[in-house]
């Protein structure tokens, strides 16, 4: 009876490290268990496994950069030197769009590259690209816009559109649409970011609690319907909370900074916009940054975007859009 004791003993300690084995050992002491580092394709025996000089588990956990690829976002720079090493997937919560945004520095200022898809039954694409002043204001701007349609007595559309400011306190604009090109210029206040970029000007700040952030964006579809297309934005960093994050390796938890930012229009003179949006017109965004240990991993998790939806109806709608990692 007492060999049986000690036997059933010794075997529940063997199953109890085998456990312990497949899901808890980090044997590198990179951050990421072995199984972890399986899912991942990272190699469990070495902590740095693209040699870059950040740990596995660092890379996925902390800078949400590749641990396979020690330059992630292909800019030449290595993704420990590189201020804004990452590139980033973000997943519409509605399911209808997707984009895929990228910062680089390169010899001509900062670049954000976003890629936009957007499938409501037609597919919209934006393939778009800012070039930054260092505070992340607007210096020029290139997209091309297709419209694939699902109607086939509609033609599907690709076409080119830049915005240009140009002495200061001037910007032109050149918008397609399979309605014709819109060509304007118009006042320029300068300090302004695009409507969809305006989390990016809080992106390479370091930011904290209590911070207000004063700035101007603009969203080119109103000035075709003769409103005033710049908002006067304040965004300011409310708090911190800790927000879950769907990943590889399940749920996760992440202290973020919370940004609360009011975006003020001018009263618009559209009946549907000046029903909807009152007289003083407002929109209330919200966006997530992790904190990080400084500026550098301070990596955006979730953000909301307006849009005005100007055909087939009008109509006011947000994009909220988390990261997919
Ligand atoms: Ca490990
Ligand atoms: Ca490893
Ligand atoms: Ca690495
Ligand atoms: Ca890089």
């Amino acid at each position: 009876m007492r060999a049986l004791l000690v036997t059933l003993l010794l075997a529940s300690l063997l199953v109890g490290s085998i456990f312990q084995t497949s899901f808890a050992q980090d044997s590198d002491n990179d951050g990421l268990t072995d199984a972890q580092e399986k899912i991942l394709g990272t190699d469990p025996n070495k902590s740095d496994t693209d040699g870059d000089g950040l740990l596995d588990g660092e890379e996925y956990f902390v800078s949400f950069t590749n641990p396979l690829k020690a330059d992630t976002d292909e800019d030449g720079i290595a993704d420990k030197q590189d201020p804004y090493p990452r590139w980033v997937r973000y997943e519409d919560l509605n399911g209808v769009t997707t984009s895929v945004d990228r910062v680089t520095q390169g010899a001509e200022g900062l670049r954000l590259h976003q890629f936009v898809e957007v499938k409501a039954g037609n597919v919209i694409t934006i393939d778009w690209h800012n070039f930054l002043n260092p505070t992340f204001t607007l210096r020029e701007a290139r997209f091309t816009i297709s419209y694939d349609f699902l109607d086939p007595n509609r033609q599907d559309y690709t076409a080119d559109g830049y915005y240009k400011p140009v002495n200061g306190n001037q910007m032109e604009i050149v918008l397609p649409s399979y309605e014709g090109i819109f060509k304007a210029t118009i006042p320029w206040p300068g300090q302004a970011m695009t409507i969809s970029d305006w989390i990016y000007h809080l992106y390479g700040k370091p930011l904290k609690v209590g911070q207000v952030y004063e700035f101007n964006v603009f969203y080119h579809e109103l000035l075709r319907w003769g409103e005033e297309s710049f908002a006067r934005a304040r965004a300011e960093v409310i708090g911190t909370e800790k927000v879950p994050l769907e990943t590889k390796l399940g749920r996760r938890e992440y202290t973020v900074y919370v940004v609360r930012a009011r975006l003020k229009f001018a009263t618009f003179k559209d009946p549907f916009f000046r029903a909807f949006l009152g007289p003083e017109p407002e929109l209330v965004l919200k966006a997530l940054f992790t904190t990080g240990e400084n500026s550098q991993t301070q990596t955006l998790v979730r953000y909301t975007t307006p849009f005005f939806r100007i055909t087939p109806t009008k109509s006011v709608g947000f994009s909220d859009f988390s990261i997919a990692h």
